[in-house]
């Protein structure tokens, strides 16, 4: 059954060139409720953790490096079939083949510098979430 939360993340490049506002009124526009949020920086080791999945993948490296450049957004969402809507909001992973109007094809410059990350599944949602979020900081 679908549940209803998803976690993202505004990405290094995203977030360096001040697209943060725009994408969250975009995300908010789409129905999803902000329900923890934060601000910070991953060092190379935590993301090689949180994508630890592609460890075997040959964009592995280039991943962790990015996803550690710089400062991010972390956020749990809530929308009712919040994953797979949320994968519909943000669009293909490599932005030449995001559709019109997803915030991929309107914000990522390339499939490393892609601007968000959404959850693939009910599970991986809940995991992500719990990466970055305690109980205390959910409202
Ligand atoms: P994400 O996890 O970031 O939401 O992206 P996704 O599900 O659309 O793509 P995924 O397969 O999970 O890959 C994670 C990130 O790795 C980079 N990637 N590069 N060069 C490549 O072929 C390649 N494939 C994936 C992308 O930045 C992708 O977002
Ligand atoms: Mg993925």
């Amino acid at each position: 059954m679908a549940t209803n939360r998803t976690f993202t993340m505004i990405k290094p490049d995203a977030f360096g060139a001040g697209n943060t506002g725009a994408i969250l009124k975009m995300i908010q526009d789409a129905g999803f409720k902000i329900v923890a949020m934060k601000a910070t920086r991953l060092s190379a080791e935590l993301a090689g953790k949180f994508y630890e999945i592609h460890k075997e993948r040959p964009f592995y490296n280039d991943l962790v490096s990015f996803m550690s450049s710089g400062p991010i957004v972390a956020a749990i969402l809530e929308k009712d079939n919040a994953v797979e809507d949320f994968r519909k909001l943000i669009g293909a992973t490599n932005p030449a083949e995001a559709a019109e109007g997803t915030i991929r094809n309107m914000f990522a410059k390339s499939i490393d510098a892609n601007a968000v990350h959404g959850s693939d599944s009910d599970e991986n949602a809940e995991i992500e979430g719990n990466f970055f979020f305690s109980q205390a900081e959910r409202v």
